[in-house]
């Protein structure tokens, strides 16, 4: 304890002491607080929320799919370039070149796997927002879950539209401000598949998405930041010949809004109420990131 610290605890009732606290602290001084008090609104929530998350009340759900050498990666069709595989190669093992360590260094793409996609990934937010330079606020959020998954398997090029948000929205209340709406298709019981999960023929990838009125309108008029879904972009397989091509890379990266892809567990959540937490690495300069995504339920 310092000499200065040692005198404060001795006069720490007295008038002077106070008010060189408060001066000190910038604060409210030594006016008193009661005990587990958050500050501003007087009730604390996160002293409230910390008990639900211990008695089990709140429980959170992994949505992140494992990232592997077997982890499916977009395809683009020639002449565009592709992402390799994620490569894991190990540089220690409790062996020789490390007695008592395990570790891998790893390559990979930003977009790879469960990734987000920053606004920079896209020719229309180039001058916006790089992962790293994404504001942490806006990767929480309050989560929307549209279930399409039937409607997907019947038809795996399925676009949502404005009506099913319409639908959604008369069931459940309108989108929150600053939510994120998670794309429910079932496509993540074959992300363990390359060949199933990118579904591609002679006429390219089929794999459900949304269309291009409703891209337009989740970018420019809707409260939402983002839109998470379980294929492997947030476009549909076949939005390489939508005009404009993948409109939803195009309108909502170009709003400085986001993506999220490969999401898995989503049948976990509730169609409103859940709270998003999405972590990209703070890739300087990166267009996207491998992620890890939770999402915060009410049992
Ligand atoms: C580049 C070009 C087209 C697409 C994508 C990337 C993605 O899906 C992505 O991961 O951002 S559709
Ligand atoms: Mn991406």
């Amino acid at each position: 304890m310092s000499k200065e610290t040692a005198s404060n605890a001795r006069m720490a009732r007295s008038d002077v002491s106070n008010a060189r606290n408060a001066l000190e602290r910038g604060s409210r001084g030594a006016t008193p607080r009661p005990l587990a008090s958050a500050g501003g609104t007087g009730v604390d929530t996160l002293a409230s929320f910390v008990e639900s998350l211990m008695s089990g009340s709140i429980d959170v759900i992994d949505l992140t799919q494992p990232l592997s050498e077997a982890t499916p990666m977009i395809q683009l069709p020639p002449p565009f370039a592709n992402t390799p595989n994620w490569r894991t190669h190990e540089i220690s093992h409790y062996d020789e070149k490390g007695p008592a360590w395990y570790w891998n260094w790893f390559e990979g793409g930003e977009h790879a796997g469960t990734h987000f996609d920053a606004p920079i990934h896209w020719i229309t937010g180039k001058d916006r927002d790089d992962v790293a330079q994404v504001p942490v606020r806006r990767l929480v959020g309050p989560a929307v879950v549209i279930d399409k998954s039937r409607e997907a398997q019947a038809n795996p090029d399925y676009l949502l539209t404005m009506n099913d948000i319409r639908a959604f929205e008369r069931r459940h209340g309108s989108l929150p401000e600053g939510c994120w709406l998670l794309y429910r298709t079932g496509w993540d019981t074959r992300a363990n598949d390359q060949k199933a999960f990118l579904n591609a023929n002679e006429t390219g990838p089929h794999t459900p998405g949304i269309d291009i009125d409703l891209a337009r309108w989740l970018a420019s008029e809707s409260p939402v930041v983002g839109v998470g879904v379980e294929t492997v972009g947030t476009d549909a397989g076949a939005a390489h010949s939508f005009n404009p091509p993948f409109p939803c890379h195009q309108f909502l990266l170009g709003a400085n809004k986001y993506g999220l892809t490969q999401l898995a567990n989503l049948a976990k959540l509730p169609p409103t109420g859940a709270v998003l937490l999405v972590a990209p690495l703070k890739l300087v300069k990166g267009s996207g990131s491998p992620c890890r995504a939770l999402a915060l339920v009410q049992r």
